[in-house]
């Protein structure tokens, strides 16, 4: 027997839980937690453990394919990939310019942290700004959010020091975001600690069963509850006096704007009780340390900027930043240290600093470039017209209008993907760039420091950890893999474009050249990526369970004397929506009738991460069902496991219904980064749904970043025809 254990970390989400991985002849057979490496406590969730099954998927790529005429693929090897990629961007350059190629980043560089820097490094390398990512179409609010109010120097407040966690649209035992580490154990310790939970969420999510109170309204109705807790603050002094005249301007503006938010507005509104509302208010005001996470929901259910807003402007009314003495959140171990004050960073430009797109209104904001203007200015002639396309991602499935994104893929001149296997999205592609999986590479922690850094507060770690360890397989026998890296650093070679390593919106500065002329190894481009880093790599490489390093540990330091910054609490756009929304009649607004009766909602399942393929038997479901209340499936005669038709304004699918009774009722979540498309005939049983087809890019959209409405989504739902009836 050769059987070798191996640790390393999950690298299936950005929750990186510390595993240990069983070897048997060059193949991974079995995943369990480390229990012995720290924070986690061994923690690992069903799609970790089936790791070993994704890298023996029977259709996983060996090696990597060409579109031919016909729409077939053959295989092509990675010296003729690179050659052939490099003369066909060339020649798209001499024509059409550089801002011709353009590139989307997304989930499969959680896997391939190299990936994002060398893809960045290169569209700058060629000229190209078209560097897009899933960030307008997920919570763009985190970042325009601290744009518009101004940041905290010394950051939040640590979960482990919070008296109070407030999640909005957000369901971290499946997500992990804000809690991911083991986020049942972060919960349970809040808990005993006296500490408060509250969940607002349309559906008694597996995070709500563990919260102290849990709201659940109707969707798409945040910023008017989040208003209506700013009102009670505001009414019953609950506002931390002393923080905000320190720290903060606008409180006299903020308060006129809710005035209209009264308690009992905001329940009928919303869908809730006034008193449930009001014991909200009194936990945030008893509260001294605490912390409000918006997640996917009220971003998809439109709004999501004024949401953002919102729950920022709560945080400072409660004085919920940490303050000095405390210990820092997200402290730097494998990027170059950086100190934490006890001050606002005063706010910064949130749109207006950069070119408008050539197509439609949209422009860049501190989310990157707007997807919106993506699919448009593919599909629109003239000078800038995009031509080629690097993605990182699942688009068929994960952007809005299903439709629309397939003919702006299809109109692509060269569409180049990476995947692991001939995923829906790669099937449009004239080359699919076949990679290695996970185990194959080398991993690091780095990733969720540099989107800590760059104002994510959902991913990361409240201690100073880390992790880099080696690749434990060789990729399969016979295989010509490629780490998505390498693609870049190839074809720009072949281009003589010099590249450097530059991380991602993160405040590195420091970004070292890359030799163009002996192609460095993943290990040698993590020593780059962590140039100047807080703790050399190679003590933290020491560590083959990961390592909470104390000599990196922060405190927030004293505020600067010299520090005038203030954060905003009355942001003239954000105030002008809030009063839009006063003003409007919400049933109209929600777009509900007697033909559209339902609410269609975001919502993730714990066994698949968006479009990532999936390990084989993992979901209960082999798809995504959609989950209704079980009375409201019998009012429209349907039983679970039954199809039915959903149909939006914009179109239509098949799903599978299936009962949850912790839904509110009129209410329908399904999951997207399902769906065999671009096939209508897809059968929903087999490959799940496709809920793109029901939304449009056209829908309610925010004005600078294109969002559309994904969430809050009127629908009907009716039994699915039978045939021969
Ligand atoms: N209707 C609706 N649409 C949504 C959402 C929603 O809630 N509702 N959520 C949105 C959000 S928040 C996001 S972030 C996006 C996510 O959707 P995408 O932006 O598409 O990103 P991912 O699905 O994370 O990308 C995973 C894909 O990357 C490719 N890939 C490239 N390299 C690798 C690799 O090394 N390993 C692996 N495993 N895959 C690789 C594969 O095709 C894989 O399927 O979807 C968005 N779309
Ligand atoms: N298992 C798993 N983990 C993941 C992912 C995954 O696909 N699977 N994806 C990763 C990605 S890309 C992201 S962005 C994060 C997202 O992390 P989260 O935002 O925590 O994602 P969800 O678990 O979908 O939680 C969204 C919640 O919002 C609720 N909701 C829907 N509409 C509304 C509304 O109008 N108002 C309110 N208040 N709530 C609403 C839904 O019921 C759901 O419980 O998760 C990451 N982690
Ligand atoms: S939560 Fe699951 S998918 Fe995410 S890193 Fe941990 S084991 Fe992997
Ligand atoms: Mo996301």
């Amino acid at each position: 027997m050769t059987l070798k254990q191996a640790r390393t970390i999950c690298r299936s989400c950005n929750a990186f839980c510390p595993i240990q991985v069983t070897i048997d002849q060059a193949r991974a057979t079995r995943v369990i937690g480390n229990r012995a490496a720290p924070l986690y406590k061994g923690y690992t969730c069903p799609k970790g453990r089936a790791l070993p099954s994704v890298h023996n998927r029977p259709d996983r790529l060996k090696s990597s394919l060409k579109r031919q005429e016909d729409g077939s693929f053959i295989p092509i090897s990675s010296e003729d990939l690179v050659g052939e990629l490099a003369e066909r961007i060339r020649v798209l350059i001499d024509r059409h310019g550089p801002r011709s190629v353009a590139a989307y980043l997304s989930g499969g560089v959680i896997e391939q942290p190299a990936a994002s820097t060398l893809m960045i490094s290169f569209l700058e390398a060629i000229g190209s700004p078209m560097l897009f990512s899933a960030s307008t179409i997920d919570q763009p609010g985190m970042t325009i959010g601290y744009a518009l109010h101004g940041r905290w120097h010394g950051g939040r407040i640590r979960p482990q020091e919070r008296d109070l966690f407030m999640i909005v649209g957000g369901n971290p035992i499946n997500s992990k975001q804000y809690l991911p580490q083991n986020p049942g154990m972060q919960i349970k310790a809040m808990r005993k600690r006296r500490g408060k939970l509250i969940v607002i969420d349309p559906r008694r999510t597996e995070t709500a069963r563990l919260a102290d109170i849990h709201l659940q309204p109707i969707p798409g109705e945040d910023p008017t509850i989040l208003a209506g807790l700013v009102h009670l603050l505001v009414r019953e002094d609950g506002v931390d006096r002393a923080f905000v005249d320190t720290n903060a301007n606008g409180l006299a503006a903020l308060s006129a704007a809710v005035e209209r938010f009264t308690p009992e507005y905001v329940a009928a509104r919303a869908g809730i009780s006034a008193a449930d509302l009001h014991a909200v208010a009194k936990a945030l005001m008893q509260a001294k340390r605490g912390d409000i996470g918006l997640g996917t929901g009220p971003s998809m259910a439109t709004r999501g900027l004024l949401s953002s807003y919102l729950a920022l402007c709560l945080n400072t009314l409660r004085g919920f930043w940490a303050g000095e003495g405390q210990q820092a959140m997200h402290p730097s171990v494998l990027l170059p240290e950086r100190e934490f004050r006890a001050q606002p960073i005063a706010p910064y430009p949130a749109w207006g600093f950069g070119k408008k797109m050539r197509v439609g209104n949209c422009e860049p904001t501190p989310a990157g470039m707007p997807l919106a203007a993506l699919p448009d200015e593919i599909l629109t002639p003239g000078a800038g017209q995009v031509k080629a396309l690097f993605l990182h991602g699942g688009a068929v499935q994960s952007w809005p209008q299903h439709d629309k994104t397939v003919e702006a893929l299809r109109a692509l001149d060269l569409l180049v993907i990476h995947d692991l296997v001939l995923s829906p999205t790669a099937k449009l592609a004239d080359y699919v760039i076949a990679t290695k999986a996970q185990f194959e590479i080398p991993a690091i922690s780095v990733l969720n420091e540099i989107i800590s850094n760059s104002g994510h507060s959902g991913y990361g770690w409240a201690e100073p950890f880390a992790y880099c360890g080696p690749a434990l397989l060789e990729p399969p026998e016979g295989s010509d893999l490629l780490e998505a890296w390498q693609i870049y650093y190839r074809v720009a070679q072949r281009l003589n474009l010099p590249l450097k390593i530059t991380n991602w919106r993160s405040a590195q500065k420091v970004e070292p050249e890359l030799d163009m002329q002996h192609e460095p190894n993943t290990s040698q481009i993590y020593d780059m990526m962590c140039a100047g880093s807080a703790i050399p790599l190679d003590e933290v490489r020491r560590h083959s369970y990961g390592h909470v390093f104390e000599a990196a540990r922060k405190q927030v330091l004293s505020r600067d004397p010299a520090c005038t910054a203030r954060l905003d609490l009355a942001n003239a756009d954000m105030l002008r929506e809030l009063a839009n929304v006063a003003r409007e009649d919400p049933e109209v607004r929600r777009g509900i009738d007697t033909e559209f009766a339902f609410l269609l909602i975001p919502g993730r399942l714990q066994n698949a991460t968006n479009t990532f393929a999936k390990a084989p038997g993992i979901l209960k479901w082999s798809y995504n069902p959609a989950f209704m209340h079980p009375r409201d499936m019998a009012e429209i005669g349907v039983s679970p496991g039954d199809e039915v038709l959903i149909r939006s304004r914009h179109g239509q699918v098949r799903a599978i219904a299936e009962k949850d009774e912790g839904l509110r009722r009129k209410v329908v979540s399904l999951m997207h980064g399902f769906g065999s498309s671009p096939s209508p005939q897809a059968d929903p049983r087999i490959d799940g749904t496709n809920v793109n087809h029901l939304t449009s890019w056209q829908d309610d959209f925010e004005e600078h970043t294109g969002m559309p409405r994904m969430g809050a989504l009127p629908i009907s739902v009716t039994p699915a025809a039978v045939a021969g009836t």
